[in-house]
């Protein structure tokens, strides 16, 4: 027997040193991700990665919301986290009163009844329970206002949105609503030859939509799957071939939006990036008359 596993106190004392050590780390990485913010260095946020995570999902870091419908989803990430976060502290705190409780020292011989209270099962059901408020009582219900409770379209701007790898094709009306696409054109391009493509056009990696009213995107890709999102405005949905997919939400404010493809599409994926620039209803109607005379013109090309 050496000399520390004879000393009932040795075993605290290092518990208590690696305790201290650790807070003291643990202390530095928090101050030194709130001095650096933004400016953060690589190598010092990996040395300091617990803070660092805590630092990285900080709502205040998150995309803030500027979509009229996107309340929700935030409410319900709040809701989650706080229940991720007190499941995380419990059982932290419980598995470091463990390591101490029965550290070797004062425990040399293991106890083969073990633990007779049925208190974990009782927190297990709780906590199940609380899942299953949060799950049929707010996340279902805000999946249905998103994917059924569609605004209608007479009140809405309704485009369609193409992915192909690696851009997103933009498909306004015109004043007699959708015409076709050619299906005959390696691109995605107008079929001139349908009257109802008159004053159609199709812009790359640019949706122009005006403030405060709801857009329904109908989505599709032509190669792989892609996906529509945009953090701030609260929407994400895949875009499939061969399927329109609607997908919608409602801009708040006047400003430009990524689009960001969110799945892995191929080599280019990185770089699949459209904008969404939310602007006033008259700069809108200017951009539609401006792009509406240069698009298709009456009568095809026929
Ligand atoms: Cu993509």
């Amino acid at each position: 027997m050496n000399k520390s596993t004879s000393n009932p106190n040795a075993g605290f004392n290092r518990w208590a040193l690696y305790s201290i050590a650790f807070a003291i780390y643990f202390a530095a990485g928090i101050a030194y991700n709130w001095y650096a913010g933004e400016h953060a260095n690589p190598i010092l946020q990996i040395i300091f990665l617990p803070t660092t995570a805590i630092y990285a999902i900080n709502p205040m870091h998150a995309a803030r919301n500027d979509s009229m419908q996107g309340g929700g989803v935030d409410k319900l990430n709040w809701m989650i986290h706080g229940l991720m976060a007190l499941l995380f502290v419990g059982w932290v705190g419980y598995f470091g009163y463990v390591l101490f409780r029965f550290r070797r020292p004062v425990n040399p011989v293991a106890d083969y009844t073990g633990v007779k209270s049925h208190i974990s099962t009782y927190i297990e059901g709780l906590v199940a329970l609380v899942e299953g408020v949060l799950l049929i009582g707010f996340a279902i219900p805000l999946w249905a206002h998103a994917v059924q409770e569609f605004p209608a379209e007479k009140d809405s701007t309704v485009v369609h949105v193409i992915g192909q790898q690696f851009l997103w094709n933009v498909w306004y009306p015109g004043p007699d609503g959708f015409g076709t696409l050619d299906p005959n054109s390696g691109n995605v391009a107008l079929d001139a030859k349908d009257p109802k493509s008159k004053g159609n056009f199709i812009m790359k990696n640019e949706l122009v939509v005006p403030v405060g009213k709801p857009v329904i995107v109908h989505l599709s890709s032509r190669d792989v799957i892609h996906c529509f999102a945009s953090k701030s405005l609260r929407v994400t949905q895949d875009a499939i071939p061969g399927l329109n997919i609607p997908a919608w939400f409602k801009p708040a404010i006047v400003g430009k939006y990524w689009i960001q493809c969110a799945q892995l599409c191929g080599s280019g994926h990185y770089s699949m990036r459209g904008m969404i620039n939310v602007v006033s209803e008259e700069d809108y109607q200017k951009y539609l008359a401006e792009n509406s005379k240069s698009a298709v013109p009456a009568g095809g090309y026929e």
